[in-house]
């Protein structure tokens, strides 16, 4: 591997801390989203990481596979980070896979996208990558699909304008097209950080970081856990599985079964919702959607601070939403209650004509939501419950001994909670929600507010001796698993099993041995269901569901 800057995308890069340099870099991130400093300093052709499982290097794949051609959409992306996607494609591509790279510039307008030199960098490759730019800027919806139409492999692969493949991306992406045309496949998507450009598996999943892609009811993208009724259809630990949804931005298409699809519905404006729409033809309509651990894509996140991509003019409103309205109507049946119960003002929005994209699930005869649901996203409403549970118990949490309430004014991650005297304090509303996590709750009318009304901000404990902070909720039990025990007025941290003591000297919440008689460990809440604290004490150490979640398993 070459020795300079960024090679193997593994160690981060060091640059000049000039007030100026640093300057350069912050306007960058202002307006391309990344570091485009660092990126420039970063060879086009540099070696990615490989964060491949051993195992991918094992298998045996088909001698001939079908071409692909691979589609990049952009609007005004940075000069390097958009160059080098290309570059990586064509230099960790076996030739005879890569059918053409297609870009579709969607409307720039940066001097140093439409002042002839791309044309003029793309001559290197003799026409293998083809420039088509829109008369208007149209969207990554209606981009992508243009790019369908534009391109000529039997296989469509859509990057982001700002990735980078990983070793033998392509082959088990492309492999499984070959037994049915219909299986779409979602390669597994890692981060390169937009300032140090080091490449990082994605958190969250299972104990490998595989994930599935869903949603929760009023369609926002998550993701969960493999879990094991996948994990037993799999031949191979890496073999590819069944994701109810991808996130939309990387993935492989037939170029047959796409243009059957009827490509992405035409009504749809910019960004947002067409990666359900996608998914849920996919899947409804006969297809099939896997994601493939063995084909790892580098995607660059935008970072805090992109002043992002504004709308063109001649959208009008909240098009997301409309967006979003589109997809339940056409997709979601009976379910589309659930969307317009989180969403109340979303039942006045004017989705527009729907005739073309109901027609096409019409012609194909796709299938019911229900059945989708209880065939592949049967276990969705565990984590994104259709009703959501109530709260254990919710209010103030004032300390018997101190006579403090807890406060959560301004705590974001990383922060301690505090103590303060109770009718000074400034956010001293809490839940104890159905994942057994506590927030905070800002705001009045607190009374019928669930866990997904509060701030994503959790109580955290790391260990005996240490204050409880707040760490961003993940509803994975762990170190935000808390148990209120009502006749002792203690919460319990299950992993230290120690519990929340009041220090009135440095007003700080710490874990520390439980000790009945001890009243800096008692705190009473506003109002609580002894009911549902019953049910979550019935095992101390884990996290137990609540019975709504039965409803579709
Ligand atoms: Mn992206």
């Amino acid at each position: 591997m070459p020795a300079g800057p960024g090679e193997g995308g593994t160690e981060p890069l060091k640059l000049d801390d000039s007030v100026e340099m640093q300057k350069k870099q912050k306007d960058a991130i202002n307006e391309f989203g990344f570091n485009m400093v660092a990126s420039d300093a970063i060879s086009l052709d540099r070696y990615p990481a490989d964060l491949r499982h051993e195992e991918c290097k094992y298998y045996q794949y088909p001698e001939r596979l079908p071409a692909s051609s691979v589609i990049f959409v952009f609007h005004n992306e940075g000069w390097s980070t958009l160059v080098r996607s290309i570059h990586s494609v064509i230099n960790f591509t076996p030739p005879e896979l890569l059918e053409e790279v297609v870009l579709i510039d969607d409307g720039s307008n940066k001097e140093h996208i439409t002042g002839g030199r791309l044309e003029e960098h793309i001559k290197q490759w003799d026409g293998l990558v083809k420039l088509y730019r829109n008369d208007r800027r149209e969207g990554l919806i209606r981009a992508r699909s243009i790019g369908a139409r534009k391109a000529v492999g039997s296989v469509l692969i859509y990057l982001d304008a700002h990735c980078e493949v990983e070793p033998n991306w392509i082959v088990p992406l492309v492999e499984p097209m070959v037994h049915d045309y219909r299986i779409c496949t979602v390669p597994m998507v890692d981060a390169i950080d937009g300032a140090t450009y080091v490449f990082s598996p994605q958190a969250g999943g299972d104990e490998n970081n595989f994930a599935r892609g869903a949603w929760d009811w009023d369609l926002l993208w998550k993701r969960i856990p493999l879990n094991d009724r996948e994990r037993a259809r799999q031949e191979h630990m890496t073999s590819p599985y069944r994701s109810p949804a991808m996130a939309g931005g990387l993935f492989a298409i037939s170029r047959k079964f796409f243009f059957e699809l009827g490509l992405y519905d035409e009504g749809l404006d910019i960004w947002g919702g067409e990666n359900f729409e996608i998914s849920y033809k996919i899947w409804m309509c006969h297809g099939q959607m896997l994601f493939v651990p063995c084909s790892r894509v580098g995607h660059i996140y935008r970072m805090k601070g992109w002043r992002g991509n504004g709308t063109p003019s001649y959208v009008k409103g909240n098009f997301v939403d409309r967006n979003y309205v589109r997809v339940v109507e056409v997709w979601w049946d009976e379910y589309s209650k659930y969307f317009y119960e989180r969403k109340p003002n979303a039942k006045h929005v004017d989705p527009g004509d729907l005739t073309e994209v109901k027609a096409v699930r019409e012609r194909l005869q796709c299938k019911s939501f229900d059945w989708f649901m209880k065939e592949i996203g049967y276990d969705l409403p565990k984590h994104f419950p259709l009703v959501e549970p109530s709260n254990a118990a919710r209010g103030h949490i004032t300390n018997v001994g101190t006579n403090l309430c807890v406060d959560g004014h301004h705590a974001g991650q990383g922060d301690q909670l505090a103590l303060s005297e109770c009718a000074s304090v400034r956010e001293g509303q809490w839940m104890l929600t159905w994942h057994e996590d506590i927030r905070p709750l800002s705001g009045s009318n607190v009374e019928n507010k669930k866990a997904s009304d509060a701030r994503k901000v959790c109580w955290d404990g790391t260990g005996i001796g240490n204050p409880i902070g707040f760490w961003e909720c993940h509803t994975q039990g762990g170190n935000q698993l808390f148990k209120y025990i009502p006749d002792k007025k203690q919460f319990i941290h299950s992993p230290s099993r120690a519990c929340a003591t009041a220090d009135q000297a440095n007003k700080k919440v710490y874990l520390k041995a439980c000790d009945d008689s001890n009243d800096n460990q008692k705190w009473w809440w506003d109002k609580q269901d002894d009911a549902t604290l019953a049910r979550q004490n019935k095992d101390m150490m884990n996290h137990i569901d609540p019975p709504e979640l039965d409803y579709l398993s």
